[in-house]
């Protein structure tokens, strides 16, 4: 055994998932610069319908939204829990800032990276808008902009993100949420919703192979930082929808009996067509999505659509 390895939450999540029984990785590790670099192409691609939504909703329905918060009274300030590259948080931004004149944006993500590029590019190509980006996980930072905002804030959660939950621990993150709210503080959502099974099937599984090269490329990662030897060839994409639960489900397949063999010498070992449960990306109906808000305890206002109802941006108020 390599002694100088050096135990990482990356090691010990890999290790505990693929030593469970049945197996699973988790999906937050998708996003290395390669997994960052599929997700951008999966957003532009034909199938994957659910960021272009969310986009035509943002780009015709900002105002809307920002009146049914009080229109932020004064200045403003809006907070955004996993913010990526800002593409579509602009046009709520540029509204806020045409109704109010000033504010301030606190993106939180993971990605120092991402944090970066949205301080550097928005106050440009914003002004007017104060950019304090935080690095890290959610709650963390959170905590930490507790004493900086001010309320009524809005808090955004956009992109479907929510839908990397299961329905239990979505009720539970907003429960959790809500501790570091304020009354009065409003929280848009961005969820997709139920809709003709091979529609939602198509988005997991375009004709491209971006979303197998996105689930492969996590393979090549832990071989990368772990030193294994996964065969990426030797799996295969298999997303599956249950339009009853709404709970579309991506595995990889292992095509034969294999082993696996990291640095540390752990062995793992597959049977033929034995599955690795990647990803959930849960939908729901508007039935649904109100009995979350009751649940987690907030106060649904509004809900905004695209021109197909594919997707929504719901309004809670806490
Ligand atoms: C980030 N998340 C909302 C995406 C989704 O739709 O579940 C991740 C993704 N996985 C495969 N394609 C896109």
């Amino acid at each position: 055994m390599n002694t100088t390895l050096v135990d990482s939450p990356f090691r010990t999540d890999v290790l505990q998932g693929l030593s469970a029984s049945p197996k699973y990785l988790l999906s937050k590790y998708f996003y290395d610069a390669r997994g960052d670099e599929l997700f951008g192409q999966i957003m532009r691609c034909p199938e994957y319908y659910l960021t272009r939504a969310e986009a035509e909703i943002l780009s015709l329905q900002s105002g809307a939204i920002l009146e049914r918060c009080g229109g932020m009274q004064g200045s403003f300030d809006i907070v955004e829990l996993g913010a990526g590259d800002g593409s579509k948080t602009v046009f709520l931004l540029r509204e806020a800032l045409r109704m109010q004149g000033s504010g301030r944006y606190y993106p939180i993500d993971i990605s120092p990276g991402i944090i970066n590029y949205l301080s550097q590019t928005l106050s440009t190509k914003l002004p007017g808008l104060e950019v304090h980006g935080l690095a890290g996980e959610y709650f963390a930072m959170l905590e930490q902009m507790q004493a900086l905002t001010e309320s009524p804030k809005l808090v955004l959660f956009l992109g479907a993100t929510v839908g990397n939950m299961l329905p239990e621990e979505a009720a539970e993150f907003f429960q959790q949420l809500k501790t570091y709210l304020r009354p009065g503080d409003y929280l848009l959502v961005g969820f997709d919703l139920k809709k003709n099974p091979q529609t939602i099937l198509d988005a997991y599984n375009d004709k491209e192979g971006l979303t197998k090269a996105f689930n492969l490329n996590l393979l090549q990662r832990i071989n990368r930082e772990l030193g294994a030897d996964f065969k990426p060839g030797q799996f295969e994409h298999f997303p599956v929808y249950d339009p009853l639960s709404g709970s579309c489900k991506s595995y990889l397949i292992s095509r034969c009996s294999q082993r696996v063999i990291f640095d540390d010498d752990t062995v793992i070992e597959f049977e033929r067509d034995e599955p690795i449960y990647m990803e959930v990306s849960q939908k729901y109906s508007k039935t649904e999505i109100q009995a979350l808000a009751l649940k987690a305890g907030y106060e649904p206002v509004d809900a905004f659509f695209d021109c197909r109802h594919q997707f929504t941006d719901v309004l809670w108020r806490v």
